[in-house]
């Protein structure tokens, strides 16, 4: 069976793009066909600034929201990555094979450092170091994530490659990115060139997880959008892509096709469509809030949970670990 791991920072407030390209996905990957582990990497928030206090609730706040969303963590493994040292661990040996220009060519690094990169974290620097340890401890084949996060696979491919070719092994799966379906990059609703960012300054930018029915529909009332009516298919819909993001949005959210959607809505305006697309959102996101609400009310049964997913991934993860520290040549305690 495929093993499966992906993962989402908690820097910051859950959003729709978070949902509609992670977790709704996550849930959808479990059962009998695949063993499906998720992990809240807060290894990878604090490669910028995190405030301790908002870290810990933010913690445990995504995790409320994997579980909100339909993770089980009976069937998959769910935990919290600095909770296992396997993946700090891994990360400093992936930092020996991983080359540096390989990490000042990462897209991420480069918009996240800004222009005085000078001046960015070192962790910043190595952070597919670390998603490579993240996925390769466990060994797993195959990762769904975003489209944002294709370069970062790539690289986690490139670790894997140069590690089983420097040593002469076979160790390391070179694993498989899952990037399926309409909702891969969900833009911001203020600019349809950038993507809908936990960490964008501008909240209007964003649907949170948190937000309340009224907020969600303010937000797609404000969404920026052209005065074109609707066109009947998505052909229509190149070079408006503020356009294009409310309809792929309306579809996954619905699970149909864009092309779908717009059969529907051919003629209409964004004054039709904007309630609609409200509608929908509110519907599917409001059950979400109010389970989040109700895990959050109980802090110590979230830590538990997180506790009892650590000692389940550590089980998997650790003879990995030691058997690549075999193959390194590095000797083991006894
Ligand atoms: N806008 C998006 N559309 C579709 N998928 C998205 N993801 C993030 N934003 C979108 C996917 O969510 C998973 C977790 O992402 P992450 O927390 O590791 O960080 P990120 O990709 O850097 O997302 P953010 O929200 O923009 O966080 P910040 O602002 O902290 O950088 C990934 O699978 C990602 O693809």
């Amino acid at each position: 069976t495929p093993r499966i791991f992906s993962g989402i920072q908690p820097s910051g407030g859950l959003t729709l793009g978070n949902y509609l390209g992670a977790l709704k996905r996550f849930a959808a990957l479990q059962g009998d066909q695949a063993e499906t582990i998720y992990c809240i990497v807060d290894l990878h928030a604090i490669t910028v600034w995190q405030d301790p206090e908002e870290l810990r609730s933010r913690i445990r706040e995504a995790t409320a929201a994997f579980m909100a969303s339909g993770v089980d963590p009976r069937q998959s493994i769910l935990f919290n990555q600095s909770q296992v040292s396997a993946h700090a661990e891994l990360a400093w040996l992936f930092n020996t094979v991983a080359r540096v220009g390989w990490m000042y060519r990462m897209t991420q690094f480069k918009d996240k450092a800004g222009k005085n990169s000078e001046n960015a974290s070192l962790g910043l620097l190595a952070y597919p170091a670390l998603m490579a340890a993240d996925i390769l401890a466990y060994q797993a084949t195959a990762v769904p994530v975003g489209e944002d996060q294709k370069q970062h696979l790539e690289l986690t491919r490139d670790i894997a490659a140069k590690f089983n070719h420097d040593y002469g092994v076979n160790h390391f799966p070179i694993t498989e990115p899952l990037i399926e379906g309409v909702a891969t990059r969900v833009m911001s609703l203020r600019d349809g060139s950038r993507k809908m960012s936990k960490s964008d300054p501008s909240d209007a930018s964003r649907i949170n997880l948190t937000d309340d029915a009224d907020a969600i529909a303010q937000k797609i009332r404000k969404a920026r959008t052209d005065a074109e009516p609707l066109p009947g298919s998505v052909e229509g819909l190149k070079d408006r892509p503020e356009a294009r993001n409310l309809v792929n949005i309306y579809a996954a959210l619905a699970d149909e096709t864009p092309d779908q959607v717009l059969a529907r809505f051919e003629g209409q305006g964004f004054g039709a469509f904007k309630p609609a697309l409200a509608e929908i959102a509110v519907d599917a996101l409001a059950p979400i809030t109010r389970k989040m609400s109700e895990f959050m009310a109980d802090p110590a049964e979230i830590d538990r949970i997180l506790g009892d997913g650590a000692g389940r991934a550590e089980e998997v993860a650790t003879p990995i670990l030691e058997r690549t520290k075999d193959i390194m040549g590095l000797l083991r305690s006894r």
